[in-house]
C-alpha cells in the first residue's frame, strides 16, 4: 500500500511527498451508541488503516487524488468559501477537515494530497474517522503545525457532524487518534478521560463483516441520537449519562415504549462497559462472554440496530466461544461487522462454523479480519 501511494503521488504531482501519515480504523469491543450520550466505550485501533501522502504548496490550493475511488481528483482553494462537493462524498471529508482546521484558526498552507487505505468501507470499522484523523494530522504537518490527539479527534468529529452531516459521537475519531499498541481504551465520553485496558494474552480479536449492504445508516443513526436526547430532555438533563438508573426505573412509565427501550439500552450498556473492563482485567472469560451477549441482545431488542444476518453471525460465534470468549455486533449498526474475542485455539473452528452456516442461511459471504490492538495516528516519514 505504501509503494502504491508513493508512486501515485509522484506520478500525479511530480515529486515524492514531504510526509506520509497513517491513521487506523477501529473496532469497538463494547459500549455502542453510548458515546454521544456522554457514556463509556471500549474500542481499540486496528491494523487496517488510511494512508495520507502530502506535500505543502506555495499557494492556497488543495489538490487531492483518491486511489481507492478510481483515481478521482478534487481541487479547492483555502482562501475561497469551501462548498460541498456535489458528487464525490470522499471529497467532503477532505473539505470538511480543511474547513474545520480553518475555523479553528490553524494557518493552513495549500497542499497536494494522495489518499488510500485498507479499512473496509461501510463495514462499521470507521474508515471515515481514519480518513478524517489522517487528513487533519497530514494537513497540519504540511503547514509545520501539529495538534494533540484529542484535538485531532475533535476536528475529525466536527468535520463529520457539521460538513458531512452525520451526528456521530467522538469514539471513532478519538481511538484513531489516541490508540495504544496492544491495548483497548476505556473512554469516558463525559470528560474524555482515557484508561488503557490490556486484553488477556489468551484472547484473539476477530472481526467478521456480514457484507450486508447498509441502508439508511446515517438517518437511522441520527434518529437514535435524537431519541436519546429527547429522553434526557424529558428528565431535564443534558445527557443520558446524568440519568440515574433508579430515577429512570421509577419514572419509565412516563416515556413512550420506544423511547424507554432506547434509554434502557444506553443505561445498561454503560454499566456493561465497566463490567467488561473488570472481566478483562480478571481474565474472567465466562463473564466477558455474558456481557458481550447481553450487549448484542440489547442492540437487537432495545436499540433495534441489528439485522438477522448479524444476529446469525453472533449466535454462531457465541456458540463456538462457549465460556471462553464472546461476540457481538460492533459499530453503528444496520449491517457491518461483528467482533469476537476468542480463546486462540477456538478461532479456526469459529471461522469454519461461520463459513459453513452463513452462506447457506443468507446467500452472503462473510469477510474475516484479524488484528492486534494498534497505535493511533502517526507520521511514517517527514522530510
Ligand atoms: C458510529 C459513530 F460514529 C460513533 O460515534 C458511535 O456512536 C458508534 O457508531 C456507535 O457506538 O461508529
Amino acid at each position: 500500500m505504501q509503494d502504491q501511494i508513493l508512486s501515485a503521488f509522484e506520478s500525479t504531482f511530480g515529486a515524492r511527498p514531504a510526509a506520509l501519515v497513517r491513521a487506523p480504523g477501529r473496532v469497538n469491543l463494547i459500549g455502542e451508541h453510548t458515546d454521544y450520550n456522554a457514556g463509556y466505550v471500549l474500542p481499540c485501533a486496528i491494523s487496517y488503516e488510511t494512508l495520507v501522502a502530502i506535500s505543502p504548496r506555495q499557494d492556497s490550493q488543495v489538490n487531492v487524488i483518491a486511489l481507492d475511488w478510481e483515481l478521482q481528483c478534487d481541487t479547492f482553494d483555502l482562501q475561497q468559501p469551501i462548498d460541498h462537493h456535489p458528487q464525490q462524498q470522499w471529497s467532503n471529508y477532505v473539505r470538511g477537515v480543511a474547513v474545520e482546521l480553518i475555523r479553528r484558526d490553524y494557518a493552513l498552507r495549500g497542499c497536494d494530497i494522495a489518499i488510500t487505505g485498507n479499512v473496509p468501507q461501510g463495514a462499521g470499522l470507521s474508515s471515515s474517522a481514519a480518513l478524517e484523523v489522517g487528513l487533519a494530522k497530514a494537513m497540519l504537518i504540511a503547514s509545520d503545525l501539529d495538534a494533540h490527539p484529542l484535538e485531532l479527534a475533535l476536528i475529525g468529529q466536527a468535520a463529520e457532524n457539521d460538513f458531512v452531516g452525520c451526528a456521530c459521537g467522538i469514539m471513532d475519531q478519538l481511538i484513531s487518534a489516541a490508540g495504544v499498541n496492544g491495548q483497548a481504551l476505556l473512554i469516558d465520553c463525559q470528560d474524555l478521560a482515557i484508561t488503557s485496558v490490556r486484553l488477556p494474552d489468551s484472547l484473539r480479536l476477530v472481526m467478521i463483516n456480514s457484507n450486508v449492504q447498509r441502508g439508511l445508516v446515517d438517518s437511522e443513526y441520527n434518529t437514535r441520537r435524537e431519541q436519546c436526547e429527547a429522553v434526557a430532555a424529558h428528565f431535564g438533563l443534558s445527557s443520558l449519562r446524568q440519568l440515574d438508573p433508579a430515577q429512570f426505573a421509577a419514572r419509565a412509565s412516563e416515556l413512550e415504549p420506544v423511547a424507554r427501550k432506547r434509554a434502557q439500552h444506553v443505561l445498561e450498556e454503560n454499566q456493561r462497559v465497566l463490567d467488561t473492563v473488570a472481566a478483562l482485567e480478571q481474565g474472567d472469560l465466562p463473564r466477558l462472554g455474558q456481557l458481550m451477549a447481553a450487549s448484542h441482545a440489547s442492540m437487537r431488542d432495545l436499540f433495534e440496530i441489528t439485522t438477522p444476518e448479524i444476529d446469525l453471525l453472533v449466535e454462531t460465534l457465541s456458540e463456538v466461544a462457549g465460556e471462553r470468549g464472546g461476540a457481538r455486533m460492533t459499530g453503528g449498526g444496520f449491517g457491518g461487522c461483528v467482533v469476537a474475542l476468542l480463546a486462540e485455539d477456538l478461532v479456526d473452528s469459529a471461522l469454519h462454523e461461520v463459513n459453513r452456516r452463513y452462506f447457506a442461511a443468507t446467500g452472503l459471504r462473510e469477510t474475516v479480519y484479524q488484528s492486534e490492538p494498534c497505535a493511533g495516528v502517526s507520521v511514517i516519514f517527514t522530510d
